[in-house]
C-alpha cells in the first residue's frame, strides 16, 4: 500500500553516512550511498571500518584509527552540512564514544542502525561496542533500526518471544532510544517490524516475506532509506517507514541478483525520486 508522505523541505537534501566499507557493493556505505543518489538526496560518506568481503562471505575487518574517521566526519560537518545523518557499523567502544561527542548537540536527524555482525555472522563489533552504542549512540538519535539478534544484544536478555521483545525495547527507552523500528521477524507469509515509540502505542508493519531474495544490505538500505526521506524533509515517522519498508522490499524481490552467495538488495529497483507527489 502505497501512503502519501508530507511535503519535504529541503531544496538540495544531503545525507551523511558514517559507516563501514563493504567492497562488493551490497550494505555498509556503498549501500548507504546508492540508497541517498536512488532517491534523490546527495550522499557523503565517513569510513569507519574496512571490511574484505563478498556476496559470498567476510575474509577481513580492519578497523581505521579514530583520528582518521573523526576527521572526515568533521570535513563533511564544517563543509556540507547534512540534513540527516545516518551511522552503520562503527567499529571500537572509543570511537563510539568519540562520534557520539562528535554528534552530540546536533540539530538533524540521526539514524543508528546498530550493526553488530555482517550477513555472514562475521563480528563488526566488539561487546564493550555495545555498551558504548547503548550508552552514548542510542540517547542521541531519532530512530534506531536493530534486527532482532541486535535487540537482544543491546537490551542485554533473550528476545525469544514478543513479550520479550516488548521488554527488550522498553528497556532501551530506558536507556535513552526514544524510537526504534525493529525487525521483529517473520509471521507466516508475512514480515513484520515494530515501530516502537516511548510512550504511544507500536505500530506494526507488515510486507510480504520474501523467500531468499536481495538479503545481503536490506538493514543498511532500510536504514539508509528513510535516512533519506529525513534529508527530504518528511516528518511522519509512520508513514516515512511503511513507505520505506515498502520500497526496500520491493529491491530485495527484484529478480536482478548479483554475486554467487547472498545477492545484494537491487538498489536501481529501489522506488525512486520524492514520494510526496508535490
Ligand atoms: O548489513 C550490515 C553491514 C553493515 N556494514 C558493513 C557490512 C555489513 C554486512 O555485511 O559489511 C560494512
Amino acid at each position: 500500500m502505497r501512503v502519501p508522505l508530507d511535503s519535504g523541505h529541503a531544496e538540495h537534501p544531503v545525507a551523511l553516512t558514517i559507516a563501514g566499507s563493504d567492497p562488493s557493493g551490497g550494505a555498509g556505505l556503498q549501500a548507504d550511498l546508492k540508497t541517498f543518489q536512488q532517491l534523490g538526496v546527495y550522499g557523503a560518506s565517513a569510513v569507519t571500518l574496512i571490511t574484505v568481503q563478498n556476496t559470498r562471505g567476510v575474509s577481513r575487518v580492519q578497523l581505521l584509527p579514530e583520528d582518521l574517521v573523526l576527521q572526515q566526519i568533521d570535513a563533511v560537518l564544517s563543509d556540507i552540512p547534512p540534513h540527516a545523518i545516518k551511522t552503520g557499523a562503527l567499529g571500537g567502544e572509543d570511537l563510539i564514544r568519540s562520534i557520539a561527542a562528535r554528534l552530540a548537540g546536533g540539530t538533524v536527524p540521526l539514524v543508528v542502525d546498530p550493526v553488530l555482525v555482517s550477513k555472514h555472522g562475521a563480528p563488526l563489533a566488539d561487546p564493550p561496542a555495545v555498551v558504548a552504542l547503548r550508552e552514548n549512540l542510542l540517547p542521541l538519535a531519532f530512530l534506531v533500526t536493530p534486527n532482532r539478534h541486535e535487540l537482544e544484544r543491546l537490551a542485554e536478555m533473550p528476545v525469544g518471544d514478543l513479550v520479550e521483545m516488548r521488554r527488550a525495547i522498553e528497556r532501551l527507552h530506558e536507556a535513552g532510544a526514544k524510537r526504534l523500528l525493529v525487525k521483529a521477524g517473520r509471521a507466516g507469509d508475512r514480515m513484520l517490524h515494530w515501530l516502537a515509540e516511548a510512550g504511544k502505542e507500536t505500530v506494526v508493519l507488515e510486507t510480504p516475506w520474501v523467500q531468499g531474495g536481495n538479503q545481503h544490505g536490506s538493514g543498511c538500505t532500510l536504514a539508509a532509506t528513510i535516512a533519506s526521506f529525513l534529508a527530504l524533509g518528511h516528518s511522519d515517522l509512520a508513514v516515512i517507514c511503511r513507505q520505506a519498508i515498502d520500497r526496500v522490499w520491493q529491491a530485495v524481490a527484484s529478480p536482478r541478483h548479483f554475486g554467487q552467495g547472498i545477492s545484494p538488495v537491487d538498489h536501481m529497483a529501489i522506488e525512486s525520486g520524492d514520494p510526496s507527489g508535490s
